[in-house]
C-alpha cells in the first residue's frame, strides 16, 4: 500500500520547508563579516555553506529532475565540494551574503512549483519524493555542519536555546545490557528516504555482547583523564599516540583547567563541564583510548545496529530503538532543540527493547568499524555522496547528535569522519565481549 501521493508531497515541503528555517536562524544569527570569515580552517565560511545549499537543490531538483539548464553555471565548480578543500573556501569569488540568500531563495521558488506538477513515483529518483528528501536531508546536514562553525567561532554568544530537561522517568537499571548473539537484519530496503549507504537490508550475525547502557559521560572520561589517561602510549592507537604528542592534546576539545576544575567554552559560553552530560567532542583515537583503559571497546557499527533495532521478541528491526513511529521530544534529544546532549540516563520512552537508551540523538557515537559498503552496495545518485569515502581512512559513526534533524536520523543512518576528527558533536559508547 503507497502512501497518499499529497501526503508524499506536503512530507516533501514540510522538510525543505523547515530546513530552510533552520539554515536562516543560523545565518541571519551573524553579520555579514562573520558570515565571510574563516573560523577554523576545518570549516568553510558560513556564506559557502549557504550558497552550497542552494547549489545542490538546484543542480539536482531544477538540473536532474526537471532537466533545467544551471542558472548561473560559473558558480557550479566553486560550490563543488571536491574542488575546493575548505581551508581555500575563503578566497575564491564566492557569492557574498545577500546574493547567497537571493540565489538559494530562488532556486527554492522554482523547486516548491517543481514539487507541486512532478509525479512522485515513474524513476528511482522521484520515487516516494526521493530527490527531495535526499536534499532536505543534505540542507539539514550542512545545518549541522554550520553549528559546528559557530561552535569553533571565538566571541559573545548569538544562539540560544531552553536547557534540556533533568532525566525523567526511571533511571536504567543496569549500567550494560547483554545482547544475545545471532543473526538480525542490518540496513534497510524499505525506508523510503534512506540513503545509498544504508542499503540494502541484508543479514549480519554478531556474538553476544555486553554493551553500555548510555554514552560515556564526562565524570568518567575525567577519571581516564586523572588517571594519566593522556600519558599513556599503552592505551593508544600508534596514529591517536602521535596525535596527542604532536598537538600536546590532554582532554577534550573545548575543555581548559582553570583553579583545579575542568572548564569548556560552548557556542560562546564557559562554564564547569556537567559530570552527566555525555562526553563530546573526542576523536576515534580518545574513544578507543578511553575504551582501552576501562578494559573494554568501541562496539562494531553490526553491533550497536543490533542493540538499536533488533527486537527479540518478532526478529524484526526497528526504524527506531523504540519502534516504528518517527522522533518525538520524548524518545530523544534531536533537532536542535537544545544546544547540548540531554544528561546520560534519560529518554526511557527511547529505549531499545534489551533498554539499551540514548541510542539516537545527544551524541554521534564512534564505532569501532570502517565506513564500508554493505552486499549489494550500489551507489545512488551519485558515488560522491558516499562510495569515494569507503575504504579504513574512515571510522563509522552512529545515532545522531542533538544537532541532527530527525529527517537525517534514522536507526539505519551512517555517518563517517577521519579518526582524527574532533570538532563534530562526537561522543561514544563501550561494549565487551561475552
Ligand atoms: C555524511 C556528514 C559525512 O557533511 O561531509 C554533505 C554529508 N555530503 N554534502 C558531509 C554531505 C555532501 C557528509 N557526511
Ligand atoms: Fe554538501
Amino acid at each position: 500500500p503507497g502512501i497518499h501521493p499529497e501526503l508524499l508531497r506536503e512530507r516533501a515541503a514540510a522538510a525543505l520547508t523547515a530546513a530552510r528555517a533552520r539554515t536562516a536562524a543560523l545565518t541571519d544569527a551573524v553579520s555579514d563579516r562573520d558570515l565571510t570569515a574563516q573560523h577554523s580552517p576545518l570549516m568553510s565560511p558560513l556564506v559557502w555553506d549557504l550558497a552550497h545549499i542552494g547549489n545542490q537543490e538546484e543542480l539536482w531538483l531544477l538540473g536532474r529532475v526537471a532537466g533545467r539548464a544551471s542558472m548561473h553555471p560559473e558558480i557550479n565548480s566553486l560550490y563543488d565540494a571536491f574542488e575546493h578543500p575548505r581551508s581555500e573556501r575563503p578566497k575564491l569569488p564566492l557569492l557574498g551574503p545577500e546574493a547567497a540568500r537571493r540565489y538559494a531563495a530562488e532556486v527554492r521558488g522554482r523547486v516548491f512549483a517543481l514539487l507541486e506538477r512532478t509525479p512522485l513515483e515513474g524513476t528511482e529518483l522521484l520515487d516516494q519524493g526521493f530527490a527531495f528528501g535526499m536534499i532536505a536531508q543534505h540542507e539539514q546536514q550542512h545545518d549541522e555542519t554550520m553549528l559546528i562553525t559557530h561552535q569553533l567561532r571565538a566571541g559573545a554568544p548569538v544562539l540560544a536555546a531552553p536547557e534540556p530537561d533533568p532525566p525523567q522517568g526511571p533511571p536504567p537499571p543496569a549500567a550494560e545490557v547483554l545482547v544475545p548473539g545471532g543473526p538480525f537484519i542490518m540496513g534497510t530496503s524499505t525506508e523510503p528516504w534512506a540513503l545509498d549507504n544504508e542499503r540494502p537490508a541484508h543479514v549480519r550475525a554478531v556474538a553476544s555482547f555486553w554493551i553500555d547502557t548510555v554514552p560515556v559521560t564526562n565524570a568518567a572520561y575525567r577519571a581516564f583523564i586523572a588517571d594519566g589517561g593522556y600519558r599513556e602510549p599503552r592505551w593508544w592507537a600508534p596514529e591517536g599516540w602521535e596525535q596527542v604528542r604532536a598537538h600536546d592534546i590532554g582532554a577534550p576539545l573545548f575543555w581548559h583547567r582553570e583553579g583545579g576544575q575542568w572548564l569548556r567554552r560552548r557556542f560562546g559560553v564557559t562554564e564547569p563541564v556537567p559530570d552527566e552530560e555525555p562526553v563530546l567532542h573526542v576523536s576515534w583515537y580518545e574513544a578507543d583510548a578511553y575504551a582501552r583503559w576501562a578494559g573494554r571497546r568501541l562496539p562494531t557499527e553490526a553491533e550497536w545496529e543490533k542493540a538499536a533495532r533488533h527486537d527479540p521478541a518478532s526478529g524484526r528491526s526497528r526504524r527506531y530503538p523504540w519502534g516504528d513511529a518517527d522522533p518525538t521530544p520524548a524518545h530523544a534529544n534531536l533537532g536542535q532543540r537544545h544546544l547540548r546532549p540531554s544528561a546520560a540516563g534519560g529518554y526511557p520512552a527511547g529505549a531499545s527493547p534489551l533498554g539499551v537508551r540514548q541510542l539516537i540523538g545527544d551524541v554521534w557515537e564512534w564505532t569501532a568499524s570502517d565506513f564500508l559498503p554493505y552486499p549489494g552496495f550500489r551507489a545512488f545518485p551519485y558515488r560522491e555522496y558516499s562510495e569515494v569515502f569507503f575504504g579504513p581512512a574512515h571510522k563509522v559513526l552512529r545515532g545522531g547528535s542533538f544537532a541532527v534533524d530527525p529527517v537525517a536520523c534514522r536507526g539505519t543512518f551512517r555517518n563517517w569522519d577521519l579518526p582524527v576528527r574532533r570538532q563534530i558533536f562526537s561522543g561514544f559508547r563501550t561494549a565487551r565481549d561475552v
